[in-house]
């Protein structure tokens, strides 16, 4: 296990799962996209060498189906989308080293090159199997042109994957009353030779490799549970034109077969980092040390490619002679509104949207870091994301960068000639120490929070001292407060770089520095800013009211418009197209319930969240907040303050007195300028309170 922290003296690389090419970019992508590069931005500020690498996923029936739809080669269906993504991906600053593509000279020929390696290993078998056919189409019917139902938990599923119940990956033959999705017609299953890669060869290795892994725990947890019920071999050939060809051309039948689509995808992850190191040179960053001897190879990807990632992937990866994954983050899901995101309902935020709003990416990506980081499930609303803006990009960090800056510009033209305070540079510090732990856990919120307390911790000072009343009459001590404001100032941009590049970039300009933050390294928040600079302006913009309402009701009406579509569409058309598994882990359409968590905690993990009784003393509403309340919460031993997004939803004057139930060790966080200092259980839309029914007593421990 590689238990040495980052940043390592080796090179590390860090992909995030390829999108399929086959559709528009929404929020599911972006949060792992975002995710993933600020989580390599993060490794690049503790100093660590790392790459970060993705490309597009041209192959499979993802893309064929599709493409066949519109009518059109699927080279050029997914060529084309591989261009906007190349394009959409800047846009969100997200910097990746090398995007390249599946269907790419170097991947087609290292994917050929990895095959033959591990046939001639041994580890790859023919062997004669069920395969689906649709003898109206005169075709087999690989993956996405057969649905049916699952066999382990019984939900809708394609050829391949349980996408709609419990994400298994499926083998071809093992959905149940299969269906094409060519015809509708049932399918007849036809005897057919196939290739296997023997993956249950390597149950000891991936048991043992799984022990080592770092990352979230659900990329841990999920795969022990598939090695405990017994892996099987993974048929890894497809009959169908559009893929990358087995290498040695036919099988024993004289057909050829191409290789199934992930195959050559995470393959995709080695080709990628293989091009960049071919462009700046292998003195400057080498692949094959990265891949075949010592780097640190992490992975974000969605939690429905668990097993494509911890299991066949390091399984091929041992088996061809590359270096297994140091980690592996697996992401949560995306909720819109507290129902599941769905593409096809237009239940979405999509990319080109957000951007043609006018909003600064910066922003969504402060809200998909902090609200989920790599692993949480994301719920994503206009409100939730102003409330998040509103109160902390503009309300702490905006406002504290600027009154600092402008205090500063006006009284000093720049940073006062002072040292900073031992206060300050331990705060600072801790801020440092903080955030390079949060990047070893893999903790992206961690790593904003850091950044955004070190604001408020800013806010608090400037605020406590008010320099303003002293620069007539302690002229040094008030010029040693806004050398440490302007201190903070510089450190809470260098921290937060790698979630807000652009804004971090523009406040490393107002205090004078020259080159770029994304270059600086932690322990430079603690530098000293040059001496003089010119008048600040402020950097986050306050989004109205008017603004949430009109975007929340656009989106309202076109998941009505698309449910009436729904409706009047022809109910004999088969539904092929349902592309919402095709997005990067966070797309599965859950109806209006959120999904149920795959994942099982064991009781130590539940032990972890201290849930109390308690009795609700006083609730009033938070001026300028439209949804918030501020509750103050007796737990027995003391009374919490409390912030919980219920005022349109109860009577407040009708809450005090009655019991709830209160997360009580909830990290703090501050909403509209109010701590809040726990967390009120409430279930549903409407808030609807957890309370008790008994005689439990407040303060009492809920087990
Ligand atoms: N193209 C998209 C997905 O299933 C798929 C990822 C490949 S990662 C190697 O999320
Ligand atoms: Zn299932």
């Amino acid at each position: 296990m590689s238990t040495d922290e980052f940043p390592t003296d080796r090179p590390a690389v860090v992909t995030c799962g390829l999108p399929y090419a086959n559709g528009d970019l929404h929020i599911g992508h972006l949060r792992g996209y975002i995710g993933a590069d600020a989580f390599n931005r993060s490794l690049e500020t503790l100093g660590q060498e790392t790459a970060y690498v993705c490309g597009s996923d041209m192959h499979g029936t993802p893309v064929a189906v599709n493409a066949e739809q519109e009518g059109v080669d699927p080279a050029d269906f997914a060529l084309d989308w591989h261009r906007q993504y190349e394009e959409t991906f800047p846009k969100f600053n997200v910097d990746f080293d090398n995007y390249g593509h599946t269907h790419d000279e170097t991947n087609t020929e290292l994917t050929q090159e990895i095959v033959r390696t591990l046939d001639e290993a041994g580890h790859i078998y023919e062997k004669e199997i069920q395969v689906a056919y649709d003898p109206d189409a005169d075709q087999y019917l690989p993956d996405r042109y057969v649905v049916g139902t699952c066999p382990y938990c019984g939900e809708k599923a394609r050829g391949d994957e349980c996408d709609e119940g419990c994400q298994r990956h499926l083998e071809p033959g093992e959905v149940e009353n299969p269906e094409s999705t060519i015809t509708g017609n049932p399918a007849e299953y036809r005897q057919r030779a196939h290739k296997f890669f023997e993956v249950s060869a390597f149950t000891d290795y991936l048991t043992e490799f799984l022990d080592g892994l770092e990352g979230t725990s659900n990329a841990r947890n999920q795969p022990r549970q598939w090695i405990e019920d017994g892996l099987q071999d993974w048929c890894i050939t497809r009959d169908m034109d559009w893929g990358i060809d087995y290498p040695n051309g036919a099988d024993s039948d004289g057909d050829d077969l191409v290789l199934y689509v992930w195959v050559d995808a995470p393959i995709e992850y080695i080709a990628s980092t293989k091009q960049y190191s071919e462009r700046v040179g292998t003195d400057e960053y080498d692949w094959e040390r990265v891949w075949k001897d010592d780097g640190d190879i992490v992975h974000v990807i969605g939690r429905d490619i668990i097993q494509h990632h911890a299991i066949f992937w390091p399984a091929m990866l041992e088996g061809a002679g590359y270096n297994a994954p140091r980690g592996i983050a697996a992401t949560g899901f995306i909720t819109i509104n507290g129902k599941g995101l769905s593409t096809s309902r237009n239940r979405a935020i999509w990319a080109k949207e957000y951007l043609d709003e006018g909003f600064h990416p910066d922003l969504l990506r402060y809200y998909l870091t902090t609200t989920g980081g790599l692993q949480q499930d994301v719920d994503f609303s206009w409100e939730a994301f102003q409330e998040k803006v509103n109160g902390e990009l503009v309300g702490t960090v905006g406002n504290f960068w600027y009154r600092s800056l402008l205090f500063a510009y006006r009284n000093y033209e720049g940073t006062p000639e002072a040292d900073v305070s031992e206060e300050v540079h331990e705060r600072i510090e801790g801020a440092i120490g903080e955030t390079r732990e949060a990047v070893n856990d893999y903790d992206l919120r961690g790593v904003g929070h850091a950044a955004t307390r070190l604001a408020q911790f800013g806010n608090e000072y400037i605020q406590g001292n008010e320099p303003w009343k002293l620069t007539d009459e302690e002229p040094e001590r008030a010029a040693q407060v806004i050398r440490d404001c302007v201190q903070l100032a510089k450190a809470v941009g260098v921290l937060l770089e790698p979630i807000t590049p652009d804004k971090s970039q523009l406040l490393w300009e107002q205090i004078g520095e020259d080159g770029e933050v994304a270059d600086a390294h932690l322990e430079d928040a603690l530098e000293a800013p040059p001496r003089t600079f010119d008048e600040p302006g402020e950097l986050f913009e306050k989004i109205e009211d008017e603004r949430v309402e009109e975007l929340t009701r656009k989106l309202e009406e076109r998941v009505e418009a698309a449910a009436d579509d729904e409706d009047e569409s022809d109910e004999g058309e088969t539904e092929t197209d349902d592309t919402d598994a095709d997005e990067s882990g966070d797309m599965t359409d859950t109806g209006d319930l959120e999904p149920l968590l795959e994942d099982r905690i064991g009781f130590e993990d539940f032990q972890e969240l201290d849930i109390r009784v308690g009795r609700i003393e006083s609730a009033e509403g938070i001026e300028g907040a439209d949804d918030l309340a501020k509750l103050e919460v007796d737990i027995g031993f003391e009374t919490r303050q409390v912030v919980a997004g219920i005022k349109q939803l109860h009577d407040l004057d009708e809450l005090p007195g009655t019991n709830c139930v209160l997360l009580a060790n909830m990290e703090p966080a501050e909403l509209f300028g109010v701590e809040s200092n726990g967390m009120i259980l409430a279930a549903g839309e409407e808030a609807d309170l957890l309370t008790t029914h008994g005689d439990a007593e407040i303060g009492e421990k809920i087990k």
